[in-house]
């Protein structure tokens, strides 16, 4: 009887009070943002804070593929934009300032933003402008801030989003590593590696056919140099997010099970892919107990091989062959009784290779190189920093006696030195008719760089009855 009293007039006499020590700023401090794939450190932490946010909108040209340019529209000056890092019950300030010198009026909606648009009509800027306002951190979460201007698409698809990561109150648990990848799929005029400058492209938008899917805003942003590292054993915590503006991501690590997915408040164990809606992101928690390089993958795996969605992290540390052991053996597998069925019999078809001039070869060659190679190779012959070893100006490949001929019949697997970087994949055995070996390797021999003469189908012939022996 007497509590309830006793609430009764503090809540009469004191309804301000109670309000404002909700709301009650323990300090202020302006945030540190990082550019992916890198993470800010956690700030302090002893109660809500009020957290000034400086983001600059600037549309610049940059590097979408070796080859390529793209007018790309930013936040902060890298696509994805800055990682804002905060903690609930924060409230930031926000200030969004559009660069003198761009073309297009911009805003954001951070989707950890309770309140219309997530900040969108509050911050619409024109160019030469800031914009201000704030919002408190209600939610804890892992959320994709975008520009929300009109046309939506194309904003985000030229590159304008990020991460900002609300920490629930008692903080995150310690990890060794942090990083910051976002998937995006861009749409240009020309396909896929075509080179130049190139502009958006409406439809290809429209229908949902990208020529690009990327990590980190571009191809091999994070491949090879640029590939992240960790040490076997330590704790690793990735910020995932997909900004679409279309697709929807399978994420997947070849070679690495994640020990924890966190969806909102929903933590998964024990997880093989992930799918990472457009405008949402995970929050993932693996160890690598193996060296080596492992791919990170969009899982819609065309994605991955022929479109850029691929990353890497390289795992250094002292192996430990009872969880993996690497290739033990090789044996020779022959069924007994029936016939063998080897890539040798592709020719049965073919009594008579056609004759055909260099230049005839070059051509054929071209088309199929692209069906047969370029998926690892790539089309302009380069390879894949890490993966694939280059084609064009390959010391390794001009200097064989065989011409090349032996790698396409037999394909390959032990390692090879390709000016100057090693590489220890496998390449598959093709089923590759001797024209068809003929014609791509005439191309190959003879493009960026190349320079030989041509392949005939009977040198191919020779070294195929050569090998059957
Ligand atoms: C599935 C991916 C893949 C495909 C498809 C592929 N390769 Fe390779 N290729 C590789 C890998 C991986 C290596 C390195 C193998 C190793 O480390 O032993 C390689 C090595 C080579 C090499 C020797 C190294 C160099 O750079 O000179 C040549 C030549 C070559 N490939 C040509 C081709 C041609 C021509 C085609 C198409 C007919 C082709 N490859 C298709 C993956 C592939
Ligand atoms: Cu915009």
């Amino acid at each position: 009887m007497i509590i309830i009293f006793m609430t009764a007039i503090m809540s009469c006499s004191r309804p301000q009070k109670t309000k404002s020590d909700e709301t009650a700023l323990a300090g202020e401090y302006t945030a540190t943002l990082t550019d992916a794939p890198h993470v800010p450190i956690s700030g302090r932490y002893n109660a809500p804070e009020k957290v000034i946010v400086k983001l600059e909108v600037i549309e610049k040209v940059m590097r979408l593929a070796d080859g390529v340019d793209y007018n790309f529209w930013t936040f902060g000056g890298k696509s994805p934009g800055k990682f804002i890092r905060i903690r609930q019950g924060d409230l930031v300030e926000f200030y969004l300032s559009n660069n003198p010198n761009n073309k297009m009026p911009h805003n954001i909606d951070l989707h950890a933003v309770t309140g219309p648009g997530g900040g969108a009509e509050a911050s619409m800027t024109a160019p030469g402008h800031t914009s201000q306002f704030s919002f408190r951190a209600l939610h804890p979460g892992l959320y994709v801030y975008h520009c929300a201007t009109a046309p939506v698409g194309m904003h985000i698809g030229n590159g304008m989003y990020g991460l900002i990561l609300v920490e629930p109150k008692e903080g995150l648990s310690p990890v060794d590593k942090e990083f910051y990848i976002m998937q995006s799929d861009i749409y240009t005029k020309g396909e896929f590696g075509q080179p130049g400058l190139q502009p958006f492209d409406m439809q290809k938008a429209l229908k949902e056919q990208p020529d690009y899917v990327v990590f980190n805003g571009s191809v091999g942003a994070l491949l090879g140099d640029n590939a992240m590292h960790v040490k076997v054993g330590e704790k690793v915590r990735l910020f995932v997010g997909n900004a679409g503006p279309n697709l929807v991501s399978s994420f997947h690590i070849i070679g690495g099970i994640f020990d924890s997915v966190r969806e909102g408040s929903v933590v998964n164990h024990d997880v093989q892919s992930v799918l990472i809606p457009a405008g949402g992101a995970v929050t993932i928690e693996l160890k690598f107990e193996v060296p080596g390089t492992y791919n990170l993958v969009d899982h819609s795996i065309f994605r991955a091989f022929n479109k850029g969605a691929l990353a890497q992290i390289i795992v250094t540390g002292d192996e430990n062959k009872d969880i993996y052991s690497h290739k033990q053996r090789d044996i020779i597998y022959q069924p007994e009784g029936g016939a063998v069925q080897s890539i040798t019999d592709a020719n049965s078809g073919l009594q008579v290779p056609p004759k055909r001039t260099k230049e005839e070869r070059t051509q054929l060659g071209e088309t199929l190189f692209t069906t047969n190679c370029s998926a690892c190779h790539m089309k302009d012959g380069q390879g894949v920093p890490g993966a694939f070893p280059p084609l064009a100006k390959s010391d390794f490949l001009m200097a064989r006696s065989d011409k090349g001929i032996g790698i396409l019949l037999h394909g390959l697997q032990n390692p090879v030195t390709v000016k100057g970087k090693t590489f220890n994949g496998v390449m598959p055995q093709l089923g590759l008719t001797d024209d068809v070996i003929a014609n791509i390797l005439t191309y190959v021999r003879n493009s960026w760089g190349n320079q030989s003469d041509m392949i005939t189908s009977e040198d191919v012939a020779k070294l195929r009855a050569k090998d059957k022996k």
